[in-house]
């Protein structure tokens, strides 16, 4: 796209020149764009101007809002439900979505807000995607008309909280074996009675609305139900928090019980069966991880790279004077940049409707693996005070150890990808 210009536009000034010295004036005197190691690839040319506008709008939130909270949260493993709803005055939640009061923007900028909010904590993007993605996308998706109407403006706001139940003590990477289920209620028309557990499940000690994901006893089926937990007896519902985590400390992560809780079967989406509607919600948020990693990783390079010219050892030499620490450098601005290109071409074609479930799990495999394996990297730049959480980068390559888990760990897309091109089934 970008190399047509650029040829059409040198050819006529070397083409037809008698001297090499004359070619070389030419050359010379031709503008030259300079090297930009933010945007090594030039990525913001493939953006619109609202995309470059939305992008600004959720840096400046993130970098005036967010980055002054962030070490605190960390070190205390406190996260503070207000952020969503700073983030719904801004538009940031759900943004791609369209009505509701939501945004209606494009995918492309759907994840320039999770890079924007990730480059601060991936536990922020967590909470967001899960929100966003995870819950709103769910509904929209899925909803009944009513299901919308009463959810989606309200959560836009940040003023309702949401939480996805899918994976299960014993059924994580394979959820189809789930063992949740929704049965009949005895003796109250209309209503379902769920009973299992989730675990490992982001937002659920502050959500008001759990999307849990159970099989409807009868059939056997996977079916999605919202749970509202305002309308539960007590101790039908309980969702305690999971404490001491090493990664995502700045994230809320709880478990989910449900003990004979009743819900009424207007809860239940109507028409989505079977793994389809879960995984369907998970191709929006594996797309924003994809995007979102790439913050986490651009500001590990910026510390790194700020850190390396200031530290200095062996005569007064500058560290990023050394080839071996270029060379980290080198390597993790070239993996952002491609991951970058990759986030929005994929952005683009779902767009477009030409995005399929493998692309996502391409991108989302590639770019957390690779956030994860740079930043560690670029972690060994600052030495011993690496250590200390003052720094932030142990804190990043904490976070993306889970991001590289969750949502389908790099493995099991390796096997997703490896099904699509060899037709062969490799998980059972
Ligand atoms: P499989 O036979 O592959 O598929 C079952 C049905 O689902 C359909 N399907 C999809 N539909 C839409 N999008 C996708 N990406 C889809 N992938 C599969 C498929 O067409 C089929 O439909 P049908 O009509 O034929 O029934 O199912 P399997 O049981 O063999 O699945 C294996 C595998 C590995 C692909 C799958 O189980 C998997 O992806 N496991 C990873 C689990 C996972 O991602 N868990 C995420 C939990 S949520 C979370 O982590 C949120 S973290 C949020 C945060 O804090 O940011
Ligand atoms: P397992 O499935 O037990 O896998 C363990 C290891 O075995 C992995 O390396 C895996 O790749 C490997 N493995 C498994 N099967 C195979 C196979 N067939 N072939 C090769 N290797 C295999 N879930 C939700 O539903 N909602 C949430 O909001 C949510 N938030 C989370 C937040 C955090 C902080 C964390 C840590 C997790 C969250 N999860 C959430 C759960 C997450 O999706 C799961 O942890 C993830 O899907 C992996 O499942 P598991 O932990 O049970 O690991």
């Amino acid at each position: 796209m970008f190399r047509l210009p650029i040829s059409r536009a040198s050819r006529p000034l070397v083409v037809g020149l008698a001297k090499p010295q004359q070619a070389c004036r030419a050359y010379a005197s031709a503008p030259r764009s300079s090297f930009d190691w933010e945007d090594p690839l030039g990525s913001k040319n493939l953006l619109t101007e609202e995309e470059l506008a939305i992008s600004e709008t959720a840096e400046r939130y993130c970098q005036e809002q967010l980055l002054p909270r962030v070490l605190q949260a960390h070190r205390t493993e406190h996260y503070d439900p207000a952020i969503l709803r700073e983030m719904g005055e801004l538009g940031l939640l759900g943004a791609n979505l369209h009505g509701y009061g939501c945004a209606g923007a494009s995918t492309v900028a759907s994840g320039l807000i999770t890079r924007a909010v990730e480059r601060i904590d991936s536990g922020y993007r967590s909470g967001m995607s899960v929100q966003s993605s995870l819950v709103m996308g769910g509904i929209y998706e899925f909803g009944t008309a009513e299901q919308k109407e009463k959810y989606l403006p309200e959560m836009a706001k940040g003023k309702l909280l949401g939480a996805f139940g899918l994976t299960e003590p014993n059924h994580g990477s394979d959820p189809g074996s789930m063992q949740s289920s929704a049965r009949p209620h005895p003796t109250k028309k209309g209503y379902l009675l769920l009973r299992g557990s989730k675990t490992w499940i982001t937002n659920s000690p502050i959500a008001d609305v759990l999307l849990v994901w159970a099989k409807l006893r009868d059939t056997g089926k996977i079916r999605g139900f919202l749970i509202d937990r305002k309308d539960c007896p007590p101790r039908t519902l309980e969702t305690p928090k999971i404490k001491n985590k090493t990664g995502l400390r700045a994230s809320i992560t709880g478990m989910i019980h449900m003990e004979d809780c009743p819900v009424p079967e207007a809860n239940m989406f109507p028409d989505v069966e079977g793994l389809t509607g879960p995984f369907t919600c998970l191709n929006s948020a594996r797309y924003g991880i994809s995007f979102g990693t790439m913050g986490a990783l651009e500001d590990c390079i910026s510390r790194a790279r700020t850190y390396a010219l200031e530290r200095k050892q062996f005569k007064e030499n500058p560290i990023a004077k050394y080839q071996l620490v270029q060379k980290k450098l080198a390597d993790a601005a070239t993996d952002a940049a491609y991951g970058v290109l990759a986030s929005i071409q994929v952005g683009r074609l779902k767009d477009e409707g030409k995005a399929t479930p493998e692309m996502i799990s391409m991108i989302k495999r590639q770019n957390c693996d690779r956030a994860l394996v740079n930043a560690r990297a670029l972690q060994e730049i600052f030495g011993g005070n690496a250590v200390s959480d003052e720094y932030a980068i142990g804190r990043h390559v904490a976070n993306l150890f889970v991001t590289q888990t969750y949502e389908g760990q790099s493995d099991i897309h390796s096997l997703i990808l490896g099904r699509a091109i060899t037709g062969l089934q490799a998980f059972v």
